[in-house]
């Protein structure tokens, strides 16, 4: 009998925002649950930065795609792998991987839509959001980390994130005393990311640990960590005005490139489930909803242009004409989010609630 043919691994973690563009894009493709093993890491105890992982990802992060190599999937040869260690390209491959003519299908018959664009000019605008997503402003990671701006919502943040970054640090501390007692043996490399890692852990978990603490109650150097800590998250939530903007500027409508869903969507919709959450959303939330939560949150009265259609933006996403009068405008990632979550891999994907 054939050796069956080796199949690919997604690793990824639930609550991860880079790693539900893949499983998005999974949903979207119709890959079946035999073409792609599904496997969790935790972050939340550090499980990313164990020797195993680190072989597949040095750079420690969720997702990756582990695919086996074509020239070795003949049953006699012993099957070699490599790893896509980014969510862009992990995407990118996904798509290309599977079309109506693939012959990796196996359960799966479900149609497969090319998400890459079509056009020279499409590519750019898709390649241009993408960047703005995963550039430094934009970084959905660090803002969780600045979802505080006083006293009041820091304590909240503490209560919320500070047990699963005590856990990280305490892994990275137990990784690094095993390899120095010579239980594991590990590169001089992996043994200094270890040590980066940790370090940059401790500034605000020192800040997160004082987060019951009144301001009058911390010492000098405590409240001046607090105060900086207060300015670098205001200065974080001030950037993403510009983001936002840029986004609201590319996006034609409802969907990134209009009316076809593609790889740019994928990053889009993880991308602002995230923001939605950071500022008070739910998965119920319609797109008016979301995006004035979202505005409320970054403050300053900052708002996004209300010039895009609604029934413009419902008849592209192919949604029904509902209540809406002709007249009736919102901006453009309010009506993303409301064609973007009426598709079954949004769906599947929260299922649970943002994140
Ligand atoms: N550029 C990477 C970024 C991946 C990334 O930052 N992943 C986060 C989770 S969304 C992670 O694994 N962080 C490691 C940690 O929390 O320790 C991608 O797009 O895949």
């Amino acid at each position: 009998m054939a050796a069956p043919i080796p199949k690919a691994a997604l690793y990824y973690s639930k609550l991860s925002i880079w790693a539900s563009v893949p499983l998005l894009a999974l949903e979207e493709k119709g890959y079946g649950p035999d073409e792609v093993d599904l496997k969790e890491v935790d972050l939340s105890t550090g499980e990313n930065f164990a020797p195993s992982y680190l072989r597949i990802n040095p750079h420690a992060t969720v997702p990756t795609l582990v695919v086996p190599l074509q020239n070795t999937l003949q049953a006699e040869i012993e099957s070699r792998y490599k790893a896509i260690q980014d969510s862009r390209a992990i995407v990118e491959f996904l798509d290309k991987s599977r079309s109506s003519q693939s012959r990796t299908h196996t359960t799966s018959m479900a149609p497969a839509p090319a998400l890459t664009p079509a056009t020279i000019a499409f590519s750019a605008t898709s390649n241009k959001i993408i960047d703005l997503l995963h550039s430094e402003p934009a970084d959905p990671n660090a803002l969780v980390y600045f979802n505080a701006r006083d006293d009041k919502s820091l304590k909240q943040l503490a209560h919320d994130v500070l047990p699963k970054l005590t856990a990280k640090r305490e892994t990275l501390t137990k990784l690094i005393h095993d390899n120095e007692t010579a239980h594991i043996r590990v590169s001089e490399k992996t043994q200094k990311f270890w040590e980066v890692k940790r370090i940059a852990s401790d500034g605000i978990i020192s800040i997160l640990q004082n987060a019951s603490k009144n301001a009058d109650e911390l010492d000098a150097t405590a409240q001046k960590a607090r105060s900086e800590y207060f300015a670098a998250a205001n200065a974080a939530w001030n950037a993403l005005k510009e983001v936002l903007l840029q986004l609201h500027q590319e996006i034609i409508g409802p969907y990134a490139l209009g009316d076809q869903l593609s790889l740019a969507d994928l990053h889009l919709a993880a991308w602002l489930a995230r923001l939605a959450k950071l500022s008070g959303a739910t998965g119920a939330d319609d797109g008016n909803t979301v995006t004035d939560k979202i505005e409320v949150h970054i403050g300053n009265g900052f708002k996004l242009p209300k010039e895009f259609s609604v029934a413009e933006a419902r008849r592209r996403a192919g949604l029904p004409p509902g209540n809406v009068q002709p007249t009736d405008r919102q901006n453009r990632l309010a009506a993303f989010w409301d064609a973007m979550k009426e598709r079954p891999s949004w769906k599947k994907v929260y299922a649970d609630g943002l994140h």
